[in-house]
């Protein structure tokens, strides 16, 4: 059944090249309501946790290092639809290949530094929400 409910992070790059704001606005203007939102750093450890699913592949490493690099921001996100519609807002993995109107168009360097995460799935969404988040810090 769908939550409703999507997770998503503002990566490394995003922060670093001053688009914190930008993409907020953008999600709030796409109909997303901010459920949970904090500014925080991942350790090394979480970073591995958080994509253990991607463990095996070659970028795992260089994934885990860039994305303990630096600050980024948490947040869960509702709307109807809000795991596929997430996903069409922020584009392919890739920017080259994302459509205009997309955040990772917009404001992604490359397939590494995409500027942004979504949830795959509402199981996943759930999973890394509560990853980041305790439930007093759900509004
Ligand atoms: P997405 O973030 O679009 O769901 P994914 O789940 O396949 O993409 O991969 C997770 C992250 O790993 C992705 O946002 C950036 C990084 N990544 C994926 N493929 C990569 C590659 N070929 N080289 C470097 N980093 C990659
Ligand atoms: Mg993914």
């Amino acid at each position: 059944m769908a939550t409703n409910r999507t997770f998503t992070m503002l990566k490394p790059d995003a922060i670093e090249n001053g688009y914190m704001g930008k993409i907020i606005d953008m999600i709030i203007g796409a109909g997303f309501q901010i459920k949970a939102l904090k500014y925080t750093q991942l350790s090394v450890d979480q970073a591995k946790e958080f994509y253990a699913v991607h463990a095996e592949r070659p970028f795992y490493g260089e994934l885990v290092e860039y994305m303990s690099s630096g600050p980024i921001v948490a947040a869960i996100l509702e709307k109807d639809n809000a795991v596929e519609d997430f996903r069409k807002l922020i584009g392919a993995t890739d920017p080259a290949e994302a459509a205009e109107g997309t955040i990772r168009k917009a404001y992604a360097e490359n397939k590494g530094r995409n500027a942004v995460h979504g949830s795959d799935s509402d199981e996943n969404a759930a999973i890394e929400g509560k990853f980041h988040f305790a439930a007093n810090e759900i509004f």
